[in-house]
């Protein structure tokens, strides 16, 4: 796997990225909850002592969350303290106090980084417990308006000081772009699988990180499904 350049950031999720040589990180969007909160919680847990060798973080968000509560988001970060990167995807683009409010409370709760949007502003104002991802550009053809003021949002994220940003990996020619302008800076790809991108296409775009949800969610044999995504960015990597 390519050598990742000595401290670079954020450290921690590059750290569990070399040991575990993948690039993979796990959206754990589950929220059927017919068969009750607790088992809900214990399929997540399921899921996450399965891909532990191959997934190198865990983003939750609103779907996970409003089905098991924060308590059970907390069992589930105590449960695997220190063996992934753990991300709060709540999108926040609010004032800067209450991002930092937020920021704090995601920190008390054991994670690593959130993501924020950039386009309100104010960003570099927030003072970070935790990592801080901003939203570039979105994986979904509707994001016209997001997509329109790509090269702003990465001035902010820039002018921010983000840890990294977040590119669809539907959008290649913007990671691309990305890549060229922020050379140092590190890159979350959405949409892998399910939204039409292609296993490892995010990284041989120029892309660090693939964020793969449903495909492996609903997979009947996700360990199988984890192996096959990872191994396609061993490949590209490896060259
Ligand atoms: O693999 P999927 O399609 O089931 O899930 C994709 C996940 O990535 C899901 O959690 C989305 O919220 C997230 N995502 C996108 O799909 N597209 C984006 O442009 C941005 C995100 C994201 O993670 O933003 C931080």
């Amino acid at each position: 796997m390519a050598q990742v350049p000595r401290g670079r950031s954020p450290k921690k999720l590059w750290k569990i990225s070399r040991d575990r040589q993948s690039r993979l990180i796990i959206a754990l969007d589950l929220h059927d909850n017919s068969a009750g909160r607790q088992q809900l919680i214990k399929r997540c847990i399921n899921l996450l002592d399965e891909v532990r060798e191959l997934a190198v973080g865990v983003k939750i968000g609103l779907p996970l969350s409003l089905s098991i509560g924060f308590d059970g988001v907390s069992e589930i970060l105590d449960r695997f303290k220190g063996e992934f990167y753990m991300i709060a995807d709540f999108k926040l683009s609010d004032i800067p106090s209450i991002v930092q409010a937020a920021l704090e409370g995601f920190w008390r709760m054991g994670f690593d980084a959130a993501i924020a949007h950039l386009f309100q502003g104010g960003v570099s104002e927030v003072r970070r417990s935790i990592d801080l991802f901003g939203v570039v550009a979105m994986s979904h053809p509707q994001a016209q308006l997001i997509q329109q003021n790509f090269h702003r949002l990465l001035e902010e994220a820039k002018a921010a000081s983000v840890d990294g940003i977040i590119v669809g990996a539907t959008r290649g020619e913007l990671i691309t772009e990305a890549r060229r302008i922020l050379p140092e800076m590190t890159i979350l790809s959405p949409g892998v699988v399910t939204q039409g991108a292609s296993p490892a296409h995010a990284l041989r775009m120029g892309g660090d990180f693939e964020i793969v949800g449903r495909a492996l969610t609903m997979a009947e044999k996700p360990l199988e499904t984890a192996r096959m995504i990872v191994e396609a960015e061993r490949d590209v990597l490896c060259v």
